[in-house]
């Protein structure tokens, strides 16, 4: 596309030529790409020669940004996925030339920056990649394991006797207290080795199928061989044939198949420190929502798949999980304020709670928000790893960092203990706020993001592997640009102006999809299952007196409900959808909107953006007169009742509406899917890829509210005539979540990368030390002298 584009100005220079003056007509020095389009098009109105399809066309269509000054105009062009051209245009010269991502970020910095300097701090990880593979096909992004592997095994198959060599090293590693496991030093080369496998198997072979590792033990360790092999003589011969096919013929599914056969991982440590972090009455509080749920659900899938796989290996180990999160003293109704607390339905998962403290050791009481926890995460981080310690007698064997704070704790933690270290974003905010980085000045004092995205850096360079809700999470969409990849290359002016941030195509890269929990979350007719006993509740919920916390009636309780449930941040735009619901007047006939969030009491919220959210609800409850066609909860409801409410309002042919302005992933929308409902979510994030429009449920535009409104009425229009239509969606919304977003598979996969790499960390260790050292710099050097000017309390 770009040749095109290019010989295109070749061809027609004085097109560009008007096209560019054109914006710069406008005043502006900064346009994003739907607004260099709409220019495009109001360009274009009045040209004959301009159509949608030419070269030019489609490169403005394709931009991403534009920054101009009287003689000079840049342009991002975004041609795919994960691709980035810089232009520069000279207005004076009239040439169009593609420039380094520096220039384009210096230009940009000279148009902001009270004091623009080429002197600034450039961040550039790419010289520490130089000899590390990656991958290069778009279509690979988010499947790193599988290309690594192939790496792997193709490097084997090259150098057979150092990788031979490397892998009797790695097996030599692994134990647990004074247990070895898998060989002991009668094993000492490759040829031993090999030897010993051939006669471990010629003698399991002769012996009777049912019989265990115990019965077999004394023979084998005279062989060279300790526990880990597996439990059955089938799955000892399994383990050990697989490593005697590596030995042979390396193959890449046979080294990811035997890697997983490895007893490396008994105990895991979590991070989520800001919170509220509970298991009840938490959810919906401010910076309190999905990521408690996924961790909670993760927890109890990775301790049955831990438990499973230790097992087969023949293991008597019990696996043990900690999740580290915030101990706060003033936690109102929760039971945050308790340092440790068992996880229900678990045999060895708990909640460890550590405080926050003041410079002076003091303990914070109070809940802090998620923008200003820099301060405290350095000492939360030395006094966890301690809990960590003590609470396992060992180290843990992963350390999973959540979202931007837990994901700089795990990078602490992991440094310090030399262990696998996994981040998991939730979500990043930097795609959530226009121009977050280019204005971060203006937006420091609320949102602190020079301390959020240079933490972000550090803990997507230093994790061995991140895993992704989505592909879009790591790369976007055609038009859409990827949460990570808008950490390639940006600015923020003034501070730092990162050249290659992270790269999309590194192979730590995979897509681990979450799940909803499978016993709460069922189909509406699975009726065997129901929780019934909630009915009465739910009744009182939507049509009763549902306590003090709840405004507007449904006055007519036939009608189907248009239902949507989400923390009561502007992002979520729950106050978008009363307005579109309220300005359709052929919707608010055909319907009834339901909205649980927040509080409907200003002054019970400790957060500046959800009161002036619910002052904006009131306003609109007034303004449009709903309180008769709507009703909005304040009150935070319980797994239980959320899961049977989804099915309650599928009961009655309604729908679930997520209309974020941006959502991560968004947890509701598959929860609202597993139990039958048809889902309205919005295009921008995770659900453009949960839903298949059409099949399993529909794409919206939150900057549409009208076109919505209108989707949501004729949909409703044609089930009322088509009742199979409602049906349909509802059977597609369940197939697609069954087949894509289960918790069972997210722990396989999940156990599976760590060992594998585990196994690649093992290899590299040495090649890795420069950008560990580069990191401590960022760390000491940008980071905490950031997080120092945060006011403390
Ligand atoms: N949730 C809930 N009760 C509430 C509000 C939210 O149970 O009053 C749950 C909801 O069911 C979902 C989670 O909180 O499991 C929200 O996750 P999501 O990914 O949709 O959004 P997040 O809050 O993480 O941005
Ligand atoms: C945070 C979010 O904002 C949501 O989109 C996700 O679904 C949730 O975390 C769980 O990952």
């Amino acid at each position: 596309m770009h040749v095109q584009f290019e010989s295109y100005a070749k061809r027609y220079p004085e097109t560009l030529y008007e096209l560019f003056d054109h914006y710069r007509a406008t005043g502006k020095n900064l346009l994003l790409g739907s607004e260099l389009w709409d220019g495009y098009q109001a360009f274009a109105a009045g040209r004959q020669t301009q159509t949608e399809d030419s070269p030019l066309a489609d490169a403005i269509r394709k931009s991403q940004e534009a920054s101009l000054s009287d003689t000079d105009f840049y342009v991002i062009i975004r041609p795919g996925v994960a691709r980035w051209i810089y232009y520069h245009y000279s207005f004076d010269s009239k040439t169009l030339s593609t420039v380094s991502a520096a220039e384009f970020l210096a230009f940009k910095e000279s148009l902001i920056s009270e004091s623009p300097s080429d002197r600034i701090l450039e961040i550039d990880f790419a010289p520490f990649e130089r000899d590390f593979p990656k991958m290069n096909q778009t279509r690979s992004i988010g499947n790193g394991v599988e290309f690594l592997n192939r790496h792997f095994s193709s490097r084997l198959t090259r150098d057979l006797a150092r990788g031979e060599e490397l892998l009797l090293s790695f097996l030599s590693v692994h134990g647990y207290d004074s247990q070895p496991f898998m060989i002991n030093s009668t094993i000492s080369t490759v040829k031993e080795l090999r030897r010993a496998l051939v006669k471990g198997m010629d003698y399991l072979e002769s012996q009777s199928a049912d019989q265990q590792w115990s019965d077999f033990e004394n023979t084998l360790r005279l062989m060279g061989f300790e526990p880990g092999w597996g439990r059955s003589r089938d799955g000892i011969i399994k383990t050990m044939s697989l490593l005697a096919d590596l030995l042979e013929a390396p193959d890449h599914q046979v080294l990811e198949t035997f890697l997983a056969r490895i007893p490396m991982i008994f105990n895991i440590a979590i991070l989520s420190p800001h919170g509220y972090f509970g298991q009840a009455g938490v959810l919906g509080l401010p910076d309190t929502g999905g990521q408690v749920v996924y961790i909670l659900d993760q927890v109890k899938a990775l301790e049955k798949e831990m438990k499973k796989r230790l097992f087969n290996q023949g293991l008597e180990i019990q696996p043990r999980i900690l999740i580290i999160t915030r101990l706060i003293p003033e936690a109102n109704d929760t039971t945050c304020n308790q340092p440790e607390e068992p996880v229900e339905g678990t045999e060895g998962v708990t909640i460890i709670r550590v405080p926050f403290r003041r410079k002076d050791g003091s303990v914070i009481n109070h809940w802090i928000s998620r923008f200003e926890v820099w301060p405290y995460l350095e000492h939360f981080s030395i006094e966890a790893e301690q809990a960590i310690v003590e609470r396992l007698g060992r180290q843990p064997d992963l350390v999973i960092g959540n979202y931007s704070d837990g994901n700089l704790a795990a990078y602490l933690i992991a440094q310090s203990l030399g262990v696998t270290q996994c981040t998991i974003a939730h979500a990043l905010e930097k795609t959530k706020y226009l121009y977050s980085a280019l204005y971060w000045k203006d937006m420091e004092q609320q949102y602190h993001f020079s301390c959020q995205f240079t933490a972000d850096l550090i803990a997507m360079n230093s994790s061995d592997f991140i895993i992704s809700s989505t592909y879009q999470e790591i790369a976007g969409s055609d038009d859409v640009v990827g949460q990570y990849e808008s950490y390639g290359s940006f600015t923020m002016p003034d501070l730092q102006r990162v050249i290659q941030g992270v790269d999309v195509f590194d192979p730590k890269f995979n897509i681990v999809s979450p799940g909803a929990d499978a016993d709460i979350y069922f189909p509406f007719t699975d009726q065997a299952r129901r929780f019934v006993d909630r009915h009465d509740q739910i009744r009182t919920l939507l049509f009763g007196e549902a306590g003090e916390n709840y405004r507007g009636t449904m006055q007519d309780p036939n009608k189907p409900i248009i239902f949507s449930m989400a923390r009561l941040d502007h992002i979520k735009n729950l106050t978008g959808l009363a307005r579109w619901f309220g300005e359709h007047e052929t919707l608010r006939k055909q319907a009834n909107l339901l909205i649980v969030g927040g509080s409907i009491f200003e002054e019970h919220s400790g957060d500046n953006e959800e009161r002036q959210q619910i002052r904006l609800m009131h306003e609109l409850f007034e303004g449009l007169e709903l309180d008769g066609h709507a009703r909005w909860l304040g009150t935070r409801l319980d797994k239980e009742t959320s899961g049977e409410l989804y099915r309650f309002i599928a009961d009655k042919k309604g729908v679930f509406v997520q209309p974020a302005f941006f959502e991560a992933f968004g947890l509701t929308v598959i929860e609202a899917m597993s139990c039958g409902l048809p889902t309205f979510a919005t295009r921008y994030g995770g659900p453009l890829e949960i839903i298949k429009n059409g099949v399993s449920g529909f794409h919206i535009d939150p900057n549409h509210g009208d076109r919505v409104a209108a989707g949501l009425s004729s949909f409703l229009q044609r089930c009322s005539s088509d009742p199979d239509y409602w049906q349909q969606l509802s059977d597609g919304a369940i197939a697609r979540v069954e087949e894509r977003y289960t918790w069972r598979r997210y722990a396989k996969r999940l156990l599976s990368l760590t060992c594998i790499y585990g196994f690649w960390k093992f290899s590299t260790k040495l090649e890795r030390q420069e950008t560990r050292r580069y990191m401590e710099m960022l760390y000491q050097l940008q980071f905490k002298h950031r997080a120092a000017t945060i006011e403390q309390y």
